[in-house]
């Protein structure tokens, strides 16, 4: 999957390649990095390579002001190197002999082609940001359907909102998913402090404020799955706010909604482990967690009803595996120190039952 995102081959346009040319050294120095430290499943970090309309177009427009950045330094550069020896040869030829003072007709006009020149680059470059950032206030079609993302130290809800049928909405976390090819309108607000909703790949940074609802659309024109990232410094657990967006097709998107919108399975008749996990995680988890079909209805923490369809836990932190599951419930303050899931006071028994139970979340 990462590969296939990775190598994806870039539309041609002239403001990306002159930029990339410029920019090679820098990139070739600094790509092995953000690719080592990506994991295996999840498109990097890497706002340079986008995966949708929102994206692409801003892509273009930072390549295009890099490549316009670089040219005129350059040509600054050589037109001072040149001015320099120019001079050189014509007053510094006899070293001791007074400069003549010299005015030779004609200079001012470099100054007014300089000022000319800048003011139009500069003009154009203005009109280009505020047709980008017009294009990108509002996607191409309304979008079909809104995810309410709530921001929190340190984790991400999400509630899907069905506008024609309020009994078909929902709500997960952390991991979003999304139809292939449709834009889908994105609310954000905080609980606590000042977050910031960033998926590189597909869109810009927008930030999640107390008191405030903000808006933004994200669009993926390609399956896969794009990783996200608190980008506002949000306290101790900062980094560990990560989110991922998959981008399903539109088939696959449908299954995944219509299963998100079931309550849990029932514990089986005749399961000892999984009746004392299901009555101990309502005693010890229900407060702060819902499992939807159940009596646990907290809001605190993560809707936990389909906690089995995420491939990973605690905010992209760890991968969702019986192992770190456990490992999890046991001791989150040691997972995630300052994480407001405070250690529970459980026996090996009951951890372990309490685990069982939640691996029938699916
Ligand atoms: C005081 C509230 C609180 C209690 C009690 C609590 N949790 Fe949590 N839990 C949270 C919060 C908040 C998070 C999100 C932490 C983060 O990602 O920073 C969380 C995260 C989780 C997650 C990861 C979910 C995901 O999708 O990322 C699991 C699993 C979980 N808790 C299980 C439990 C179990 C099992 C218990 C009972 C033994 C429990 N929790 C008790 C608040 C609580
Ligand atoms: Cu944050």
């Amino acid at each position: 999957m990462m590969e296939r995102l990775w190598n994806r081959k870039p539309s041609i346009q002239a403001p990306r390649i002159v930029g990339r040319l410029a920019l090679a050294p820098l990139l070739a120095l600094a790509s092995p990095a953000i690719a080592a430290s990506e994991e295996s499943t999840s498109a990097p970090m890497y706002y340079l390579k986008t995966f949708g309309p929102k994206g692409d177009i801003t892509a273009s427009l930072t390549w295009g002001l890099l490549a316009i950045a670089a040219g005129v330094s350059v040509l600054m550069s050589v037109l001072v190197i040149v001015a320099m020896f120019r001079n050189g040869r014509s007053s510094m030829a006899t070293p001791g002999s007074p400069l003549p003072i010299a005015h030779p007709p004609g200079g001012h006009r470099w100054i007014y082609l300089g000022l000319a020149l800048t003011t139009l680059v500069l003009i154009a470059l203005v009109i280009w940001t505020m047709d980008v950032l017009a294009e990108i206030d509002e996607p191409a079609g309304e979008p079909a359907f809104t995810i309410e993302v709530t921001g929190q130290q340190w984790w991400w809800e999400a509630r899907y909102v069905d506008p024609d049928d309020p009994s078909r909405s929902f709500v997960t976390a952390n991991e979003l998913h999304i139809p292939v090819g449709e834009p889908v309108r994105i609310t954000l607000a905080s609980r606590d402090v000042i977050h910031s909703f960033w998926v590189p790949a597909l869109a810009g940074k927008t930030d999640v404020i107390p008191g405030q609802t903000n808006e933004t659309w994200l669009q993926a024109d390609r399956e896969g799955v794009y990783r996200g990232q608190c980008a506002e410094y949000c306290g101790l657990q900062h980094a560990h706010m990560a989110l991922r967006i998959f981008a399903d097709a539109p088939e696959a998107f449908q299954a995944w909604w219509d299963h998100q919108l079931e309550p849990a399975d029932e514990v089986p008749e005749g399961s000892e482990l999984l009746a004392v996990g299901e009555r101990q995680f309502r005693l010890q988890c229900g407060a702060c967690h819902a499992v939807r079909g159940t009596l646990a209805g907290g809001e605190a923490g993560p809707d936990l009803t389909h906690l089995m369809d995420r491939t990973t836990i605690a905010s992209v932190t760890l991968p969702n595996t019986p192992g770190h599951l456990s490992g999890w419930i046991a001791d989150p303050q040691h997972q995630k120190p300052g994480t407001t899931m405070p250690n529970p006071d459980l026996s090996g028994p009951e951890l372990n039952a309490i685990r069982h139970y939640l691996e029938t979340l699916d």
